[in-house]
């Protein structure tokens, strides 16, 4: 924006708990800055922003998406760049990729409801990431809250940086900007506790204007202003506003809030992945990051850059430092939910879309031709449900597997792989909904319906002791036989052993042109343990001996008999199944306790760690990954949404023998089954 200074720009993300009224404010606001004609309620299906059937239909975000807008602020136009973003926990992944990239975060806290899981989900995001974060307390007009003590929670876990910056009247029916000159005499008190810990914050900035604070003297007016703005972006001061957006109370006073204390493009510091930091301002050479794509059935690939550094013109070339291509630019785009905008250029601090891009994908830097400038990736949440898909008639097969392609590459927190050990496509994803999200998608878009069943559990096989397997293979029917006897030896694979195969023959007893049909057998062997026809790991096998027949040995009598001696010397050697183990990390609020912990016992769980941090318990503990396909809706089930968890893989782990036998026994009848 040619006509606003970047220091006039001001661009954050609305953080919080589903529910908390993100979406409601960012409608007020955009109604009040005239971007909507009307007000858009999100409870009616007319938002802004929750303008997909998807989301209208559920009434809550799915997607994170930005807008802007230019706002009158003491005389000046201020460029205001703003993300909404779900807060509905299977939705994470888009608020991972719209922090990433925000200068600022406003935090919605449901003042009625406190803070909740999804409240303390993004605190943390934020600390992480050192974004400086602002709190707009919602829903102050709900019957029998009590804005203190909301107020005095927040306080309590976040501490004493939070700071009230807009106070509500005692009747709830107006509110008082604490920096403003006239306040009513009902709050005096309260606006001068909140302004005394305002200049406290401003003060500390500085070791001069500390040493003047202290000396007695009273800091000018820009001063504390300056301090303020230091303050907040080193996350020392929280400022806490107040709204009732429906009703268009406090929207000003968060607007002119923002202006005040929140940094504009040019005051953050970003730094690409080598740790240099970037030039943020409009003349600095160009730089971006993709956070976001989109596959629109009518616009086509669409992705969505965070502009971090420069200006980038319409019809421009410029290059991909990611993959080390260029890319030629046409229009360039800003959305206010479905209208686009197209724009003639854009600065630091913009978000824009640009479509039909050659090869650019999501985290994927572009930047000035030449520049080598390449920005870390957002890493995207690991999945924690998963699902076996299958087209319901077979016909769509293939459709099944670019359809959900195409979904999963407009969403990095769902995936779909093909388990090469149980042959399923596996679609992974956050949770319930947005498995059922993505498959209407699909299904809107391809016509593919599929089923959903739940995987089955990826078991390996190993050893325990040694055994001693042996075979021959020795064929007579007329004409040529078929001849190859092996000798070998089996034992747990060791940290130090550099193969899993040793050639020990000695005096050619097998001779060396059959010693990789041998070896051949052996791989073959390994992909089909003697338990539950599994793959085996850390099995070490020895051949040392055997005999041949110089007419009837060939390749594929050593490769039989090599695999035979194998299932023969695995059967000896205490043979164990081996199941996925994850690790889990579960938050949720005190009175859960005991209803989490009895069910990770059920699940076969140890728990590793608890402890209470920001306000809520939080359990570390690993378990079978056959215990915990589901976990996302069960948690979601005992806590009453109230819940929320990590979870990664952790290792392989011998299966407990009572349940090793059931999957044994189940393995052999289906493998019955199928040879008859
Ligand atoms: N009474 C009252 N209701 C509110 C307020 N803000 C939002 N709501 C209502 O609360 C519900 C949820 O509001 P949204 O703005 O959609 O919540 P959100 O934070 O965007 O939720 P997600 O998109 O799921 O993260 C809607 O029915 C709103 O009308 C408020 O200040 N007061
Ligand atoms: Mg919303």
């Amino acid at each position: 924006m040619k006509d606003i200074p970047i220091t006039d720009v001001r661009n954050f993300v609305l953080l919080g708990h589903t529910g908390s009224g993100k979406t409601q404010l960012l409608d007020a606001i955009l109604f009040k800055l005239g971007v909507n004609d009307r007000l858009g309620v999100t409870a009616e299906g007319s938002s802004m922003s929750d303008y997909t059937d998807e989301e209208k239909e559920k009434k809550i975000s799915l997607w994170a998406k930005p807008f802007a807008a230019t706002y009158k602020s003491a005389g000046r136009n201020v460029r205001l760049v703003m993300l909404d973003t779900p807060g509905y926990a299977d939705f994470y992944g888009q608020v991972i990729g719209a922090s990433a990239i925000a200068d600022a975060a406003l935090i919605a806290v449901d003042a009625h409801a406190g803070l909740q899981v999804g409240t303390t989900r993004v605190w943390r995001r934020c600390e992480q990431l050192g974004t400086p974060c602002g709190i707009v307390l919602t829903g102050m007009d709900r019957e029998n809250t009590d804005y203190h003590k909301a107020l005095a929670h927040i306080q309590a876990v976040w501490g004493a940086k939070c700071v009230p910056v807009v106070l509500p009247a005692l009747d709830g029916k107006s509110v008082t900007d604490v920096l403003a000159d006239n306040v009513p005499a009902e709050l005096a008190a309260a606006v001068e506790k909140a302004k005394t810990a305002l200049i406290e914050a401003a003060a500390e900035t500085s070791d001069v204007l500390t040493e003047k604070y202290l000396g007695g003297d009273m800091l000018t007016t820009e001063e504390i202003a300056g301090g303020l703005r230091v303050a907040v972006a080193q996350r020392k001061l929280i400022p806490v506003f107040v709204t009732v957006s429906k009703a268009d109370l406090g929207v000003k006073e968060l607007l002119d809030g923002i202006v005040r204390f929140f940094p504009a493009p040019s005051e953050r510091i970003w730094k690409d992945h080598a740790g240099h930091v970037i030039e943020t301002k409009a003349d600095a050479p160009f730089c971006a990051q993709v956070w976001r794509t989109v596959n629109d059935p009518f616009i086509g690939h669409l992705v969505f850059l965070r502009v971090f550094g420069g200006t980038l013109k319409a019809d421009s070339e410029i290059y991909n430092s990611t993959k080390q291509v260029k890319e030629r630019i046409g229009t360039l785009q800003t959305f206010n939910g479905r209208k686009p905008e197209m724009l003639a250029e854009a600065e630091a601090g913009d978000i824009i879309a640009l479509a039909k891009l050659k090869g650019t994908g999501l985290n994927d830097t572009l930047c000035a031709a030449h520049k080598t400038i390449e920005f870390a990736p957002i890493k995207f949440p690991n999945p924690v449900l998963s699902y076996a898909v299958a087209a319901k008639s077979q016909a769509d097969e293939d459709k099944v597997g670019t359809g959900l392609h195409r979904i999963a590459e407009e969403d990095p927190t769902i995936k779909l792989e093909r388990n090469p050990e149980t042959h399923e496509q596996i679609l992974s994803g956050m949770g319930d909904i947005q498995v059922d999200v993505a498959l209407k998608r699909m299904k809107a878009r391809s016509n593919v319906e599929v089923l959903l069943t739940t995987p089955k559990v990826p078991y390996k096989e190993t050893i325990t002791s040694r055994g001693e397997g042996h075979y021959k293979h020795k064929k007579q029917s007329g004409g040529r036989g078929q001849y190859g006897e092996v000798y070998l030896r089996i034992e747990p694979l060791k940290a130090g052993d550099e193969e899993w195969f040793v050639d020990d023959v000695v005096g050619g007893a097998i001779p060396s042109n059959f010693i990789p049909a041998v070896r051949k057998g052996l791989e073959e062997a390994l992909l089909t343990g003697v338990l539950a026809h599994c793959p085996v790991v850390n099995a070490k096998v020895s051949v040392y001996d055997g005999t041949y027949h110089d007419v009837d040995s060939s390749e594929i009598a050593f490769k039989i008999s090599a695999r035979r001696a194998f299932s023969d010397g695995m059967a000896k050697a205490r043979p164990v199944l081996l199941e996925p183990i994850m690790k889990i990390s579960v938050m949720f609020p005190d009175q859960f306790m005991g209803d989490i912990t009895g069910d990770l016992n059920h699940k076969r769980g140890r728990i590793l760690g608890m402890g209470a941090e920001d306000g809520m318990q939080v359990i570390t503990a690993e378990a079978p990954q056959a215990e915990l396909f589901k976990y996302a809706s069960e948690l979601r089930s005992i806590t009453g949404g109230r819940g929320s968890f990590e979870m990664e893989f952790l290792r392989y782990d011998i299966v407990p023998s009572n349940i090793a036998q059931k999957v044994v026994a189940e393995a052999q009848k289906n493998k019955k089954q199928e040879e008859e």
